[in-house]
């Protein structure tokens, strides 16, 4: 890519996904075709967002049945999915690991807000047929989810031979080691296309992102007759939604994470209000130069 795409922010360079037009020779992309869809995170900086895959069918957010399932956890990647309007699915791995696959699936139907959720052996292929509906020439699928969780292996099964390698997860922590160190696009046999990525360490929200919407419906809803329009849920008066925790209608966890994520997005927001534009050098300079604690 020439030395142009770097200059705009990084949603405008092409990214795992995209179409591109080349010049004759092919030896250089001269345009990037309009994209249908664009899933992203935030970056570590905190200031722009971090493109993951364009033109996306669906959203495989891939966790295990052991210590590694996190109801919060999957919430943001439910927001990610959100945000670009992409169908997510939830891939629970590691079921022959468990005699009691059932939680897993019963915790995670609690909170994807009727997401299409499947428990797999990932490794041998047990019950990875319930993802075939997502699979066929032109379904664009991404893998998401912590390194370990078996993404790569997952990959590996569908494609039916080893496109990536996986790396043992240590017994202790249940944490796998960053076997895949970059996001790669892999053509299965019958016509799927599958972007497997590193893990994600820390999942953070981007600005606009953040606003919990779908994914918190059941809270949002209740909200809305609270007594306070701008209620925090906190000690407000005529308060709907701890009300809805009181009689067990909301889960306290839920209400905890939806905060979290509020909190980071008021966050976010003074970052942006606070800073110059995105990406521009001097920025990263000035960073690079704050005295460190
Ligand atoms: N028993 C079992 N092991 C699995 C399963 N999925 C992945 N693994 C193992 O978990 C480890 C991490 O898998 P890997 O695909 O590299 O995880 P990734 O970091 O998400 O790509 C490997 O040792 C896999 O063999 C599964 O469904 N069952
Ligand atoms: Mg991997
Ligand atoms: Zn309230």
């Amino acid at each position: 890519m020439a030395g142009r795409w770097f200059k705009p922010g990084s949603e405008e360079r092409p990214t795992v996904g995209d179409w591109v037009v080349l010049v004759e020779d092919r030896s250089a992309v001269e345009s990037l075709v309009k994209r249908r869809n664009l899933l992203r995170r935030k970056q570590a900086d905190g200031l722009a967002a971090q493109p993951i895959a364009a033109n996306v069918d669906a959203l495989f957010i891939v966790t295990a049945c052991n210590n590694e399932f996190n109801p919060s956890r999957l919430e943001r990647y439910l927001l990610v999915a959100e945000d670009a309007n992409v169908q997510p699915v939830i891939v629970l791995t590691k079921m022959d690991t468990t005699d009691t696959p059932e939680t897993f699936v019963d915790a995670a139907v609690a909170i994807a807000n009727g997401a299409p959720v499947h428990a797999v052996d990932a490794l041998n292929g047990a019950g990875i047929e319930a993802l075939k509906p997502w699979c066929g020439p032109g379904q664009t699928l991404v893998l998401l989810g912590s390194s370990g969780v078996g993404k790569s292996t997952l990959l590996n099964s569908l494609a039916g031979t080893e496109r990536q390698k996986t790396g043992a997860a240590r017994n202790t922590d249940d944490k796998g080691r960053h076997t895949t160190s970059h996001r790669s696009l892999h053509a299965l046999p019958d016509g799927t296309l599958i972007i497997d990525s590193p893990g994600i360490r820390e999942l953070g929200l981007t600005e606009d992102q953040s606003d919990p919407a779908a994914a918190f419906v059941d809270i949002e809803d209740l909200a809305l007759t609270c007594r306070f329009r701008d209620c925090r849920h906190e000690n407000e008066p005529d308060c709907a939604v701890r009300t809805g925790i009181t009689s067990g209608l909301i889960d306290p966890r839920r209400l905890a994470n939806w905060r979290r994520i509020h909190g980071e997005k008021a966050a976010a927001r003074l970052t942006a209000l606070t800073t110059k534009p995105r990406d521009t050098p001097k920025r990263k300079g000035k960073l690079a130069r704050r005295p460190t604690k």
